[in-house]
Protein backbone atom coordinates (compact mmCIF):
# COMPACT_ATOMS: atom_id res chain seq x y z
CA UNK A 1 0.00 0.00 0.00
CA UNK A 2 1.38 3.59 -1.03
CA UNK A 3 2.12 5.80 1.99
CA UNK A 4 0.45 8.65 0.21
CA UNK A 5 -2.62 7.14 1.85
CA UNK A 6 -3.64 6.55 5.35
CA UNK A 7 -5.96 4.47 6.17
CA UNK A 8 -7.42 3.06 9.53
CA UNK A 9 -10.19 0.69 10.22
CA UNK A 10 -12.43 2.38 13.16
CA UNK A 11 -14.59 -0.50 13.52
CA UNK A 12 -17.72 0.56 11.23
CA UNK A 13 -16.17 2.76 9.26
CA UNK A 14 -13.09 4.06 7.62
CA UNK A 15 -10.53 7.11 7.98
CA UNK A 16 -9.12 8.01 5.01
CA UNK A 17 -5.94 10.23 5.36
CA UNK A 18 -4.22 12.52 2.06
CA UNK A 19 -0.58 11.74 2.89
CA UNK A 20 1.75 14.36 1.19
CA UNK A 21 2.13 16.41 3.87
CA UNK A 22 5.04 18.29 2.05
CA UNK A 23 3.06 19.43 -0.78
CA UNK A 24 -0.04 19.99 1.02
CA UNK A 25 -1.08 16.58 -0.07
CA UNK A 26 -1.31 17.70 -4.08
CA UNK A 27 -2.46 14.78 -6.09
CA UNK A 28 -0.15 12.90 -7.95
CA UNK A 29 -0.90 9.65 -9.29
CA UNK A 30 0.50 7.38 -7.25
CA UNK A 31 -2.12 8.93 -4.39
CA UNK A 32 -4.86 9.10 -7.01
CA UNK A 33 -4.42 5.23 -7.52
CA UNK A 34 -4.41 4.78 -3.57
CA UNK A 35 -7.32 6.66 -2.64
CA UNK A 36 -8.44 4.39 -5.51
CA UNK A 37 -8.05 1.32 -3.89
CA UNK A 38 -8.68 2.83 -0.13
CA UNK A 39 -12.58 3.88 -1.35
CA UNK A 40 -12.69 0.49 -3.19
CA UNK A 41 -11.68 -0.98 -0.03
CA UNK A 42 -14.20 1.06 1.51
CA UNK A 43 -17.19 -0.51 -0.37
CA UNK A 44 -18.49 -1.95 2.75
CA UNK A 45 -18.06 0.27 5.34
CA UNK A 46 -20.88 2.01 7.24
CA UNK A 47 -19.10 5.34 7.07
CA UNK A 48 -15.75 7.31 5.29
CA UNK A 49 -14.26 10.36 6.81
CA UNK A 50 -11.48 11.87 4.46
CA UNK A 51 -9.08 14.28 5.76
CA UNK A 52 -5.57 15.45 5.11
CA UNK A 53 -2.39 14.74 7.14
CA UNK A 54 -0.24 18.24 8.11
CA UNK A 55 -1.04 22.19 8.07
CA UNK A 56 -3.34 21.50 4.08
CA UNK A 57 -6.46 19.21 3.37
CA UNK A 58 -5.12 19.16 -0.57
CA UNK A 59 -3.55 21.53 -2.70
CA UNK A 60 -5.36 19.81 -6.24
CA UNK A 61 -3.33 18.32 -9.14
CA UNK A 62 0.81 18.81 -7.99
CA UNK A 63 1.42 21.24 -10.70
CA UNK A 64 5.26 19.67 -11.09
CA UNK A 65 3.59 16.42 -12.47
CA UNK A 66 1.51 18.12 -14.52
CA UNK A 67 4.60 20.95 -15.96
CA UNK A 68 4.15 21.64 -19.38
CA UNK A 69 7.46 22.31 -20.18
CA UNK A 70 8.37 19.06 -19.20
CA UNK A 71 4.99 17.33 -20.82
CA UNK A 72 6.08 16.06 -24.76
CA UNK A 73 3.93 17.68 -27.20
CA UNK A 74 0.98 19.63 -26.46
CA UNK A 75 -0.50 18.44 -22.93
CA UNK A 76 -4.04 16.83 -22.67
CA UNK A 77 -5.31 17.59 -19.67
CA UNK A 78 -8.66 15.84 -20.42
CA UNK A 79 -6.16 12.60 -19.98
CA UNK A 80 -6.14 13.74 -16.32
CA UNK A 81 -9.33 13.98 -15.49
CA UNK A 82 -10.62 11.44 -17.48
CA UNK A 83 -8.64 8.97 -15.91
CA UNK A 84 -8.02 10.26 -12.51
CA UNK A 85 -10.54 13.48 -10.88
CA UNK A 86 -13.28 12.03 -12.87
CA UNK A 87 -13.42 8.62 -11.80
CA UNK A 88 -12.56 9.71 -8.06
CA UNK A 89 -15.26 12.10 -7.65
CA UNK A 90 -17.98 9.22 -9.32
CA UNK A 91 -16.48 7.10 -6.74
CA UNK A 92 -17.19 9.29 -3.79
CA UNK A 93 -20.65 10.10 -5.36
CA UNK A 94 -21.74 6.57 -5.27
CA UNK A 95 -19.88 5.03 -2.68
CA UNK A 96 -23.26 3.39 -0.71
CA UNK A 97 -22.53 4.90 2.94
CA UNK A 98 -22.52 8.71 3.89
CA UNK A 99 -18.85 10.17 3.32
CA UNK A 100 -17.45 13.01 5.53
CA UNK A 101 -15.14 15.10 4.24
CA UNK A 102 -12.77 16.67 7.60
CA UNK A 103 -11.11 19.84 5.74
CA UNK A 104 -8.06 20.50 8.36
CA UNK A 105 -6.48 23.67 6.44
CA UNK A 106 -6.35 24.91 2.54
CA UNK A 107 -8.58 23.17 0.24
CA UNK A 108 -7.46 24.48 -3.13
CA UNK A 109 -8.61 23.75 -6.85
CA UNK A 110 -8.88 20.07 -7.32
CA UNK A 111 -8.75 19.73 -3.47
CA UNK A 112 -11.92 22.35 -2.92
CA UNK A 113 -13.96 20.78 -5.49
CA UNK A 114 -12.87 16.99 -4.26
CA UNK A 115 -14.19 18.20 -0.32
CA UNK A 116 -17.46 19.59 -2.32
CA UNK A 117 -18.50 15.76 -3.80
CA UNK A 118 -18.30 14.61 -0.12
CA UNK A 119 -21.89 14.24 1.33
CA UNK A 120 -21.01 16.07 4.75
CA UNK A 121 -18.00 18.46 4.78
CA UNK A 122 -16.72 20.03 7.79
CA UNK A 123 -13.83 22.11 8.19
CA UNK A 124 -10.98 23.53 10.69
CA UNK A 125 -11.38 27.68 11.22
CA UNK A 126 -8.56 28.41 10.00
CA UNK A 127 -9.25 26.66 6.81
CA UNK A 128 -9.78 28.45 3.31
CA UNK A 129 -11.13 26.87 0.32
CA UNK A 130 -10.01 28.41 -3.26
CA UNK A 131 -10.66 27.88 -6.78
CA UNK A 132 -6.96 28.16 -7.63
CA UNK A 133 -7.86 27.25 -11.76
CA UNK A 134 -8.35 30.74 -12.82
CA UNK A 135 -4.69 31.59 -12.19
CA UNK A 136 -3.20 29.23 -13.91
CA UNK A 137 -5.74 29.65 -17.29
CA UNK A 138 -7.77 26.83 -16.21
CA UNK A 139 -11.81 25.74 -15.45
CA UNK A 140 -12.55 24.35 -12.11
CA UNK A 141 -12.44 20.29 -12.37
CA UNK A 142 -13.66 17.62 -10.30
CA UNK A 143 -17.22 18.71 -10.69
CA UNK A 144 -16.76 22.52 -9.59
CA UNK A 145 -18.28 23.97 -11.87
CA UNK A 146 -21.17 21.77 -11.48
CA UNK A 147 -21.16 22.30 -7.52
CA UNK A 148 -20.00 26.05 -7.39
CA UNK A 149 -23.28 26.78 -8.86
CA UNK A 150 -25.64 24.62 -7.17
CA UNK A 151 -24.38 25.14 -3.78
CA UNK A 152 -23.60 28.81 -3.52
CA UNK A 153 -25.80 30.26 -6.47
CA UNK A 154 -24.06 31.70 -9.60
CA UNK A 155 -23.32 35.05 -8.38
CA UNK A 156 -20.74 34.14 -5.71
CA UNK A 157 -19.96 31.01 -7.98
CA UNK A 158 -18.77 33.29 -10.83
CA UNK A 159 -17.13 35.70 -8.12
CA UNK A 160 -14.68 32.46 -6.64
CA UNK A 161 -14.57 30.58 -9.86
CA UNK A 162 -13.15 34.09 -11.84
CA UNK A 163 -10.94 35.58 -9.05
CA UNK A 164 -9.72 32.15 -7.20
CA UNK A 165 -9.91 34.85 -4.00
CA UNK A 166 -9.59 32.01 -0.60
CA UNK A 167 -12.79 31.34 1.33
CA UNK A 168 -12.28 31.47 5.18
CA UNK A 169 -14.43 28.17 6.29
CA UNK A 170 -16.98 30.45 8.49
CA UNK A 171 -17.88 31.98 5.45
CA UNK A 172 -18.24 28.94 3.28
CA UNK A 173 -20.47 27.67 5.83
CA UNK A 174 -22.26 30.56 6.17
CA UNK A 175 -22.50 30.63 2.42
CA UNK A 176 -24.34 26.94 2.07
CA UNK A 177 -20.27 25.48 0.39
CA UNK A 178 -20.20 23.36 3.35
CA UNK A 179 -22.24 22.17 6.63
CA UNK A 180 -19.89 23.61 9.56
CA UNK A 181 -16.68 25.55 10.54
CA UNK A 182 -15.53 24.72 13.98
CA UNK A 183 -12.76 25.30 16.04
CA UNK A 184 -9.29 23.84 14.60
CA UNK A 185 -8.70 21.77 17.71
CA UNK A 186 -12.80 20.12 18.03
CA UNK A 187 -12.45 19.35 14.12
CA UNK A 188 -11.01 15.98 14.22
CA UNK A 189 -12.95 15.20 17.43
CA UNK A 190 -16.24 15.83 16.09
CA UNK A 191 -16.05 14.76 12.69
CA UNK A 192 -14.97 10.90 14.16
CA UNK A 193 -18.19 11.56 16.14
CA UNK A 194 -20.31 11.98 13.66
CA UNK A 195 -19.06 8.98 11.10
CA UNK A 196 -19.21 6.79 14.27
CA UNK A 197 -23.05 7.88 14.60
CA UNK A 198 -23.75 7.56 10.93
CA UNK A 199 -21.75 4.50 11.04
CA UNK A 200 -24.43 3.43 13.84
CA UNK A 201 -27.30 4.17 11.40
CA UNK A 202 -29.49 2.41 8.95
CA UNK A 203 -27.05 2.59 5.98
CA UNK A 204 -29.03 1.29 3.56
CA UNK A 205 -31.32 4.12 4.03
CA UNK A 206 -28.48 6.51 4.25
CA UNK A 207 -27.30 5.76 1.29
CA UNK A 208 -31.06 5.84 -0.76
CA UNK A 209 -31.10 9.69 1.13
CA UNK A 210 -27.88 10.48 -0.69
CA UNK A 211 -28.93 9.08 -3.84
CA UNK A 212 -32.71 10.90 -4.07
CA UNK A 213 -30.95 13.90 -3.37
CA UNK A 214 -27.93 13.75 -5.71
CA UNK A 215 -31.12 12.48 -8.65
CA UNK A 216 -32.85 15.97 -7.05
CA UNK A 217 -31.00 18.26 -8.68
CA UNK A 218 -31.68 17.64 -12.27
CA UNK A 219 -35.48 15.49 -11.89
CA UNK A 220 -38.79 17.61 -11.76
CA UNK A 221 -41.14 17.26 -8.75
CA UNK A 222 -43.03 14.82 -10.64
CA UNK A 223 -40.38 12.42 -11.40
CA UNK A 224 -39.12 13.45 -7.76
CA UNK A 225 -42.00 12.04 -6.49
CA UNK A 226 -41.84 8.93 -7.96
CA UNK A 227 -38.53 7.88 -7.61
CA UNK A 228 -39.31 9.34 -3.75
CA UNK A 229 -41.74 6.36 -4.01
CA UNK A 230 -40.19 3.76 -5.88
CA UNK A 231 -36.86 4.10 -2.70
CA UNK A 232 -39.09 3.85 -0.13
CA UNK A 233 -40.60 0.42 -1.66
CA UNK A 234 -37.25 -0.69 -1.13
CA UNK A 235 -36.43 0.76 1.98
CA UNK A 236 -39.48 -0.40 3.83
CA UNK A 237 -38.03 -4.15 2.26
CA UNK A 238 -35.06 -3.79 4.27
CA UNK A 239 -34.22 -5.14 7.59
CA UNK A 240 -33.70 -1.36 9.03
CA UNK A 241 -36.81 -0.54 8.36
CA UNK A 242 -38.58 -3.39 10.96
CA UNK A 243 -35.58 -2.41 12.98
CA UNK A 244 -35.90 1.15 13.34
CA UNK A 245 -39.93 0.75 13.48
CA UNK A 246 -39.57 -1.84 16.35
CA UNK A 247 -37.13 -0.16 18.49
CA UNK A 248 -39.26 3.15 18.12
CA UNK A 249 -42.48 0.99 19.23
CA UNK A 250 -40.42 -0.55 21.96
CA UNK A 251 -38.82 2.58 23.42
CA UNK A 252 -35.06 1.42 22.84
CA UNK A 253 -32.15 2.14 20.91
CA UNK A 254 -32.41 0.69 17.69
CA UNK A 255 -29.39 -1.60 16.55
CA UNK A 256 -28.74 -1.53 12.85
CA UNK A 257 -26.64 -4.36 12.54
CA UNK A 258 -27.57 -5.10 8.59
CA UNK A 259 -25.82 -4.98 5.35
CA UNK A 260 -26.49 -2.05 3.56
C1 LIG B 1 2.45 22.26 -4.30
C2 LIG B 1 1.12 22.50 -4.68
C3 LIG B 1 0.66 21.98 -5.90
C4 LIG B 1 2.77 21.08 -6.22
C5 LIG B 1 1.46 23.45 -2.80
N1 LIG B 1 1.52 21.28 -6.64
N2 LIG B 1 3.27 21.54 -5.08
C6 LIG B 1 -6.39 19.02 -13.17
C7 LIG B 1 -5.92 18.59 -14.46
C8 LIG B 1 -4.53 18.57 -14.72
C9 LIG B 1 -3.66 19.47 -14.41
C10 LIG B 1 -3.89 20.61 -13.61
O1 LIG B 1 -4.74 20.56 -12.51
C11 LIG B 1 -5.90 19.97 -12.36
C12 LIG B 1 -6.66 20.30 -11.19
C13 LIG B 1 -6.09 21.33 -10.25
O2 LIG B 1 -6.10 21.08 -9.09
S1 LIG B 1 -5.53 22.81 -10.85
C14 LIG B 1 -5.09 23.70 -9.39
C15 LIG B 1 -3.78 23.22 -8.81
N3 LIG B 1 -3.53 23.82 -7.53
C16 LIG B 1 -3.12 25.08 -7.37
O3 LIG B 1 -3.00 25.84 -8.30
C17 LIG B 1 -2.77 25.49 -5.96
C18 LIG B 1 -1.27 25.74 -5.86
N4 LIG B 1 -0.91 26.02 -4.50
C19 LIG B 1 -1.07 27.22 -3.91
O4 LIG B 1 -1.60 28.15 -4.48
C20 LIG B 1 -0.58 27.37 -2.50
O5 LIG B 1 0.33 26.34 -2.24
C21 LIG B 1 -1.73 27.31 -1.45
C22 LIG B 1 -2.58 28.60 -1.56
C23 LIG B 1 -2.62 26.09 -1.64
C24 LIG B 1 -1.11 27.25 -0.04
O6 LIG B 1 -0.20 28.31 0.10
P1 LIG B 1 0.86 28.30 1.30
O7 LIG B 1 0.13 27.98 2.56
O8 LIG B 1 1.60 29.57 1.22
O9 LIG B 1 1.83 27.04 1.02
P2 LIG B 1 3.01 26.92 -0.03
O10 LIG B 1 2.58 27.54 -1.33
O11 LIG B 1 4.27 27.40 0.57
O12 LIG B 1 3.05 25.34 -0.27
C25 LIG B 1 3.78 24.46 0.60
C26 LIG B 1 4.53 23.48 -0.25
O13 LIG B 1 3.59 22.72 -1.02
C27 LIG B 1 5.43 24.18 -1.27
O14 LIG B 1 6.53 23.36 -1.49
P3 LIG B 1 8.02 23.87 -1.05
O15 LIG B 1 8.90 22.75 -1.49
O16 LIG B 1 8.25 25.15 -1.74
O17 LIG B 1 7.92 24.01 0.44
C28 LIG B 1 4.56 24.19 -2.50
O18 LIG B 1 5.29 24.28 -3.70
C29 LIG B 1 3.86 22.85 -2.40
N5 LIG B 1 2.60 22.86 -3.13
N6 LIG B 1 0.54 23.26 -3.74
N7 LIG B 1 -0.61 22.13 -6.31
Amino acid sequence: MSETIGVESRGDWVEITLNRPEKLNSFNEEMHLALRAALESAAEARAVLLTGAGRGFCAGQDLGDRDPAKMEGTPDLSQTLTNFYNPLVRQIRALPCPVICAVNGVAAGAGANVALACDIVLAAQSAKFIQSFGKIGLVPDSGGTWSLPHLVGMARAKALALTAEPLPAETAADWGLIWKALPDDALMPEARALAEKLANGPTHGLGQIKQALHAAITNTMDEQLDLEAETQKRCGAHPDYAEGVAAFLQKRAPNFGAKP
